[in-house]
């Protein structure tokens, strides 16, 4: 089989964000573009780094086009073997699952996450790394610092390989495996939590969930678990199919875009135990009782202050790691049992290095992710498991298990505004203004609100030193109240940013008022100091958690 050396020339904006690299569908269609993205990655391997491979998506448009052109790449890099999820589909936790289980250099995963898909949506391409997670900082800048000199790669020609069937194939060299999606990563689940404990309360009749697995990745995934093993009934999966438009919705398992899943939950008669939804690639999860919305930086601080109990964990928690965004709720938690809770900047690859080192087993983002030491990424149905195994192990409901929780460490009452696709312009200029005002904001006091601190958030891993600058203006409260605003590094159209806002309560305090309300006087801050709403153009934010 012939190696073809095709010369192309780089494109300006291949540079990974938040999340690997994310564009509009169309702009990866373009002739080369993706081609010169997945060259510039295997030419910033080193030759030890580049015999195995998995490769796998979240089934979005594009998906199986791009592995078909993604292979025969691998294959003229002279990689020995490279894995396929059946059908093109691999969830983003089942691909940290499959590296570390089978001890692969890296895998590539097809997704844009919570981003809607179709042709008219988004695409995007993932490097994790022989540990499972996503690609450090450091590698990601090479890429991208190739991609601006790249002037070939190579390329072989040939029929596609089979994808719906697990099967090997042998190709100039190169062994291929279609393995099954979802066998692996349920396997891992069953030695994590108490399957038999779960499955008799689905028994009992007395218990159901609802999960939406909202047409993209987990459908596969929850029917295994949930269905055949645990014995939920069929019904209990909302979206089961993963279709390559995501059913026209937005993959993303918040309280808008997930909006049928939280009216059944709040349906007041015979509304399920469990409410729970995943995104796009399977990394996030959303988490609500009846009538009851938990807040992922909760959900984090629930797991820790509960970890123990369920048999991954007996051993308890070593460390817990929060992005900085993610509210200070498991800080309470780490003081209280004697650990150290690490604040990092937003993105899963700041935890990998402290998962490695044994610094903490359980970590957490405000954006609808949490997970442990198992595998290195964030895994959306490891969270339902665990508030599943949970709820058996307490024999109690989601809001009391949260309720109890609040009297014994406090409530951090949270809220993220976004505001979606809006003038990168007058997004940068509000930036700048807050960062000309931080030198300001020491010492000023709005009611009781007194400021403690006010910077640009900027980290240095305790484990390979290296720094991160610019990762979020942060104002600090001397009564624990935060309010963070941030621009995304995912988007793909315009600007996103988010404010985030944060007031604790201890255990004594007002527990139970409405968050909205409650974080009302932070949001007039922001709108004082960089009156948002006017120079985004818009009334209200696009999306409320
Ligand atoms: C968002 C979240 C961040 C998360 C990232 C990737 O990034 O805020 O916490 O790690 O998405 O998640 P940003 O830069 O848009 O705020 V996923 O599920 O897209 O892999
Ligand atoms: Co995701």
């Amino acid at each position: 089989m012939t190696i073809n050396t095709i010369t192309t020339s780089p494109f300006p904006d291949q540079k990974p964000g938040t999340s690997g690299l994310r564009k509009q569908v169309k702009v990866f269609q373009a002739p080369h573009y993706l081609a010169n993205f997945i060259q510039s990655i295997f030419d910033s391997l080193t030759s030890a780094e580049k015999t195995t491979l998995v490769i796998g998506g979240d089934g979005r448009y594009y998906n199986r086009e791009a592995i078909q052109v993604i292979l025969r790449i691998a294959i003229a890099n002279g990689y020995k073997h490279v894995y396929i999820g059946q059908h093109g589909l691999l969830s983003t936790p089942a691909v940290s699952v499959i590296i570390r289980k089978y001890k692969l250099n890296g895998g590539i995963i097809l997704s844009a996450s919570h981003n809607p898909g179709g042709p008219d949506g988004d695409f995007g391409v993932k490097y994790n790394v022989s540990n499972g997670g996503p690609a450090p900082e450091t590698f990601t800048n090479k890429v991208f610092e190739h991609t601006k000199t790249i002037a070939r790669y190579l390329i072989v020609e040939g029929d596609d390989i089979p994808l719906d069937d697990a099967g090997e194939y042998e190709i100039a060299g190169t062994r291929i495996t279609v393995i099954d999606s979802v066998s692996d990563y349920a396997d891992l689940m069953e030695h994590l939590f108490d399957f038999d404990k779960i499955h008799s309360m689905f028994n009992s009749g007395l218990f159901s969930m609802a999960f939406d697995a909202m047409h993209a990745v987990t459908g596969p995934y929850a029917r295994e678990i949930l269905v055949k093993r645990l014995g939920a009934t069929e019904e209990s999966i909302m979206n089961g199919t993963p279709l390559p438009d995501f059913g026209k919705g937005h993959p993303d398992p918040n309280l808008v875009y997930a909006a049928d899943l939280v009216a059944l939950m709040n349906q007041k008669l015979q509304s399920p135990d469990l409410g729970a939804a995943s995104d796009g690639d399977g990394d996030r999860n959303m988490i609500l009782g009846r009538q009851f919305f938990v807040t992922p930086s909760d959900s984090l601080a629930v797991m820790a202050a509960n970890a123990h109990l369920l048999p991954g964990y007996r051993h308890g928690v070593c460390g817990i790691a929060r992005s900085m965004p993610t509210s200070m709720a498991a800080d309470h938690v780490a003081r209280r049992m004697g650990i150290k809770c690490y604040e990092t900047p937003t993105g899963w690859k700041f935890f990998g290095n402290l998962l490695d080192a044994g610094l903490i087993n359980l970590c957490g983002e405000e954006s609808f992710g949490t997970g442990s030491d198992h595998i290195r990424e964030k895994d959306g149905l490891w969270a339902v498991l665990f508030w599943l195994n949970l709820i058996a192990e307490k024999k109690q409901s989601v809001a009391n298990i949260v309720h109890q929780h609040w009297q014994g460490f406090g409530r951090n009452y949270y809220s993220r505004h976004d505001y979606e696709n809006i003038d990168m312009t007058a997004a940068q200029a509000m930036l700048s203004d807050i960062q000309t005002l931080l030198p300001t904001l020491s010492g000023r006091a709005w009611g009781d609100n007194l400021v403690m601190a006010a910077d640009n958030f900027s980290y240095r891993d305790p484990v390979d030193g290296s720094l991160s600058e610019n990762q979020g203006i942060r104002i600090l409260f001397e009564n624990e109240s935060r309010i963070i605003v941030r621009m995304s590094g995912t988007g793909t159209q315009g600007a996103t940013l988010r404010l985030y806002f944060e007031q604790y309560q201890p255990p004594a305090g007002q527990l139970d008022a409405d968050t909205q309300t409650w974080l009302a006087p932070l949001f007039a801050i922001v709108e004082e100091l960089i009156q948002v709403k006017q120079r985004s153009g818009r009334s209200a934010p696009d999306v409320i958690t």
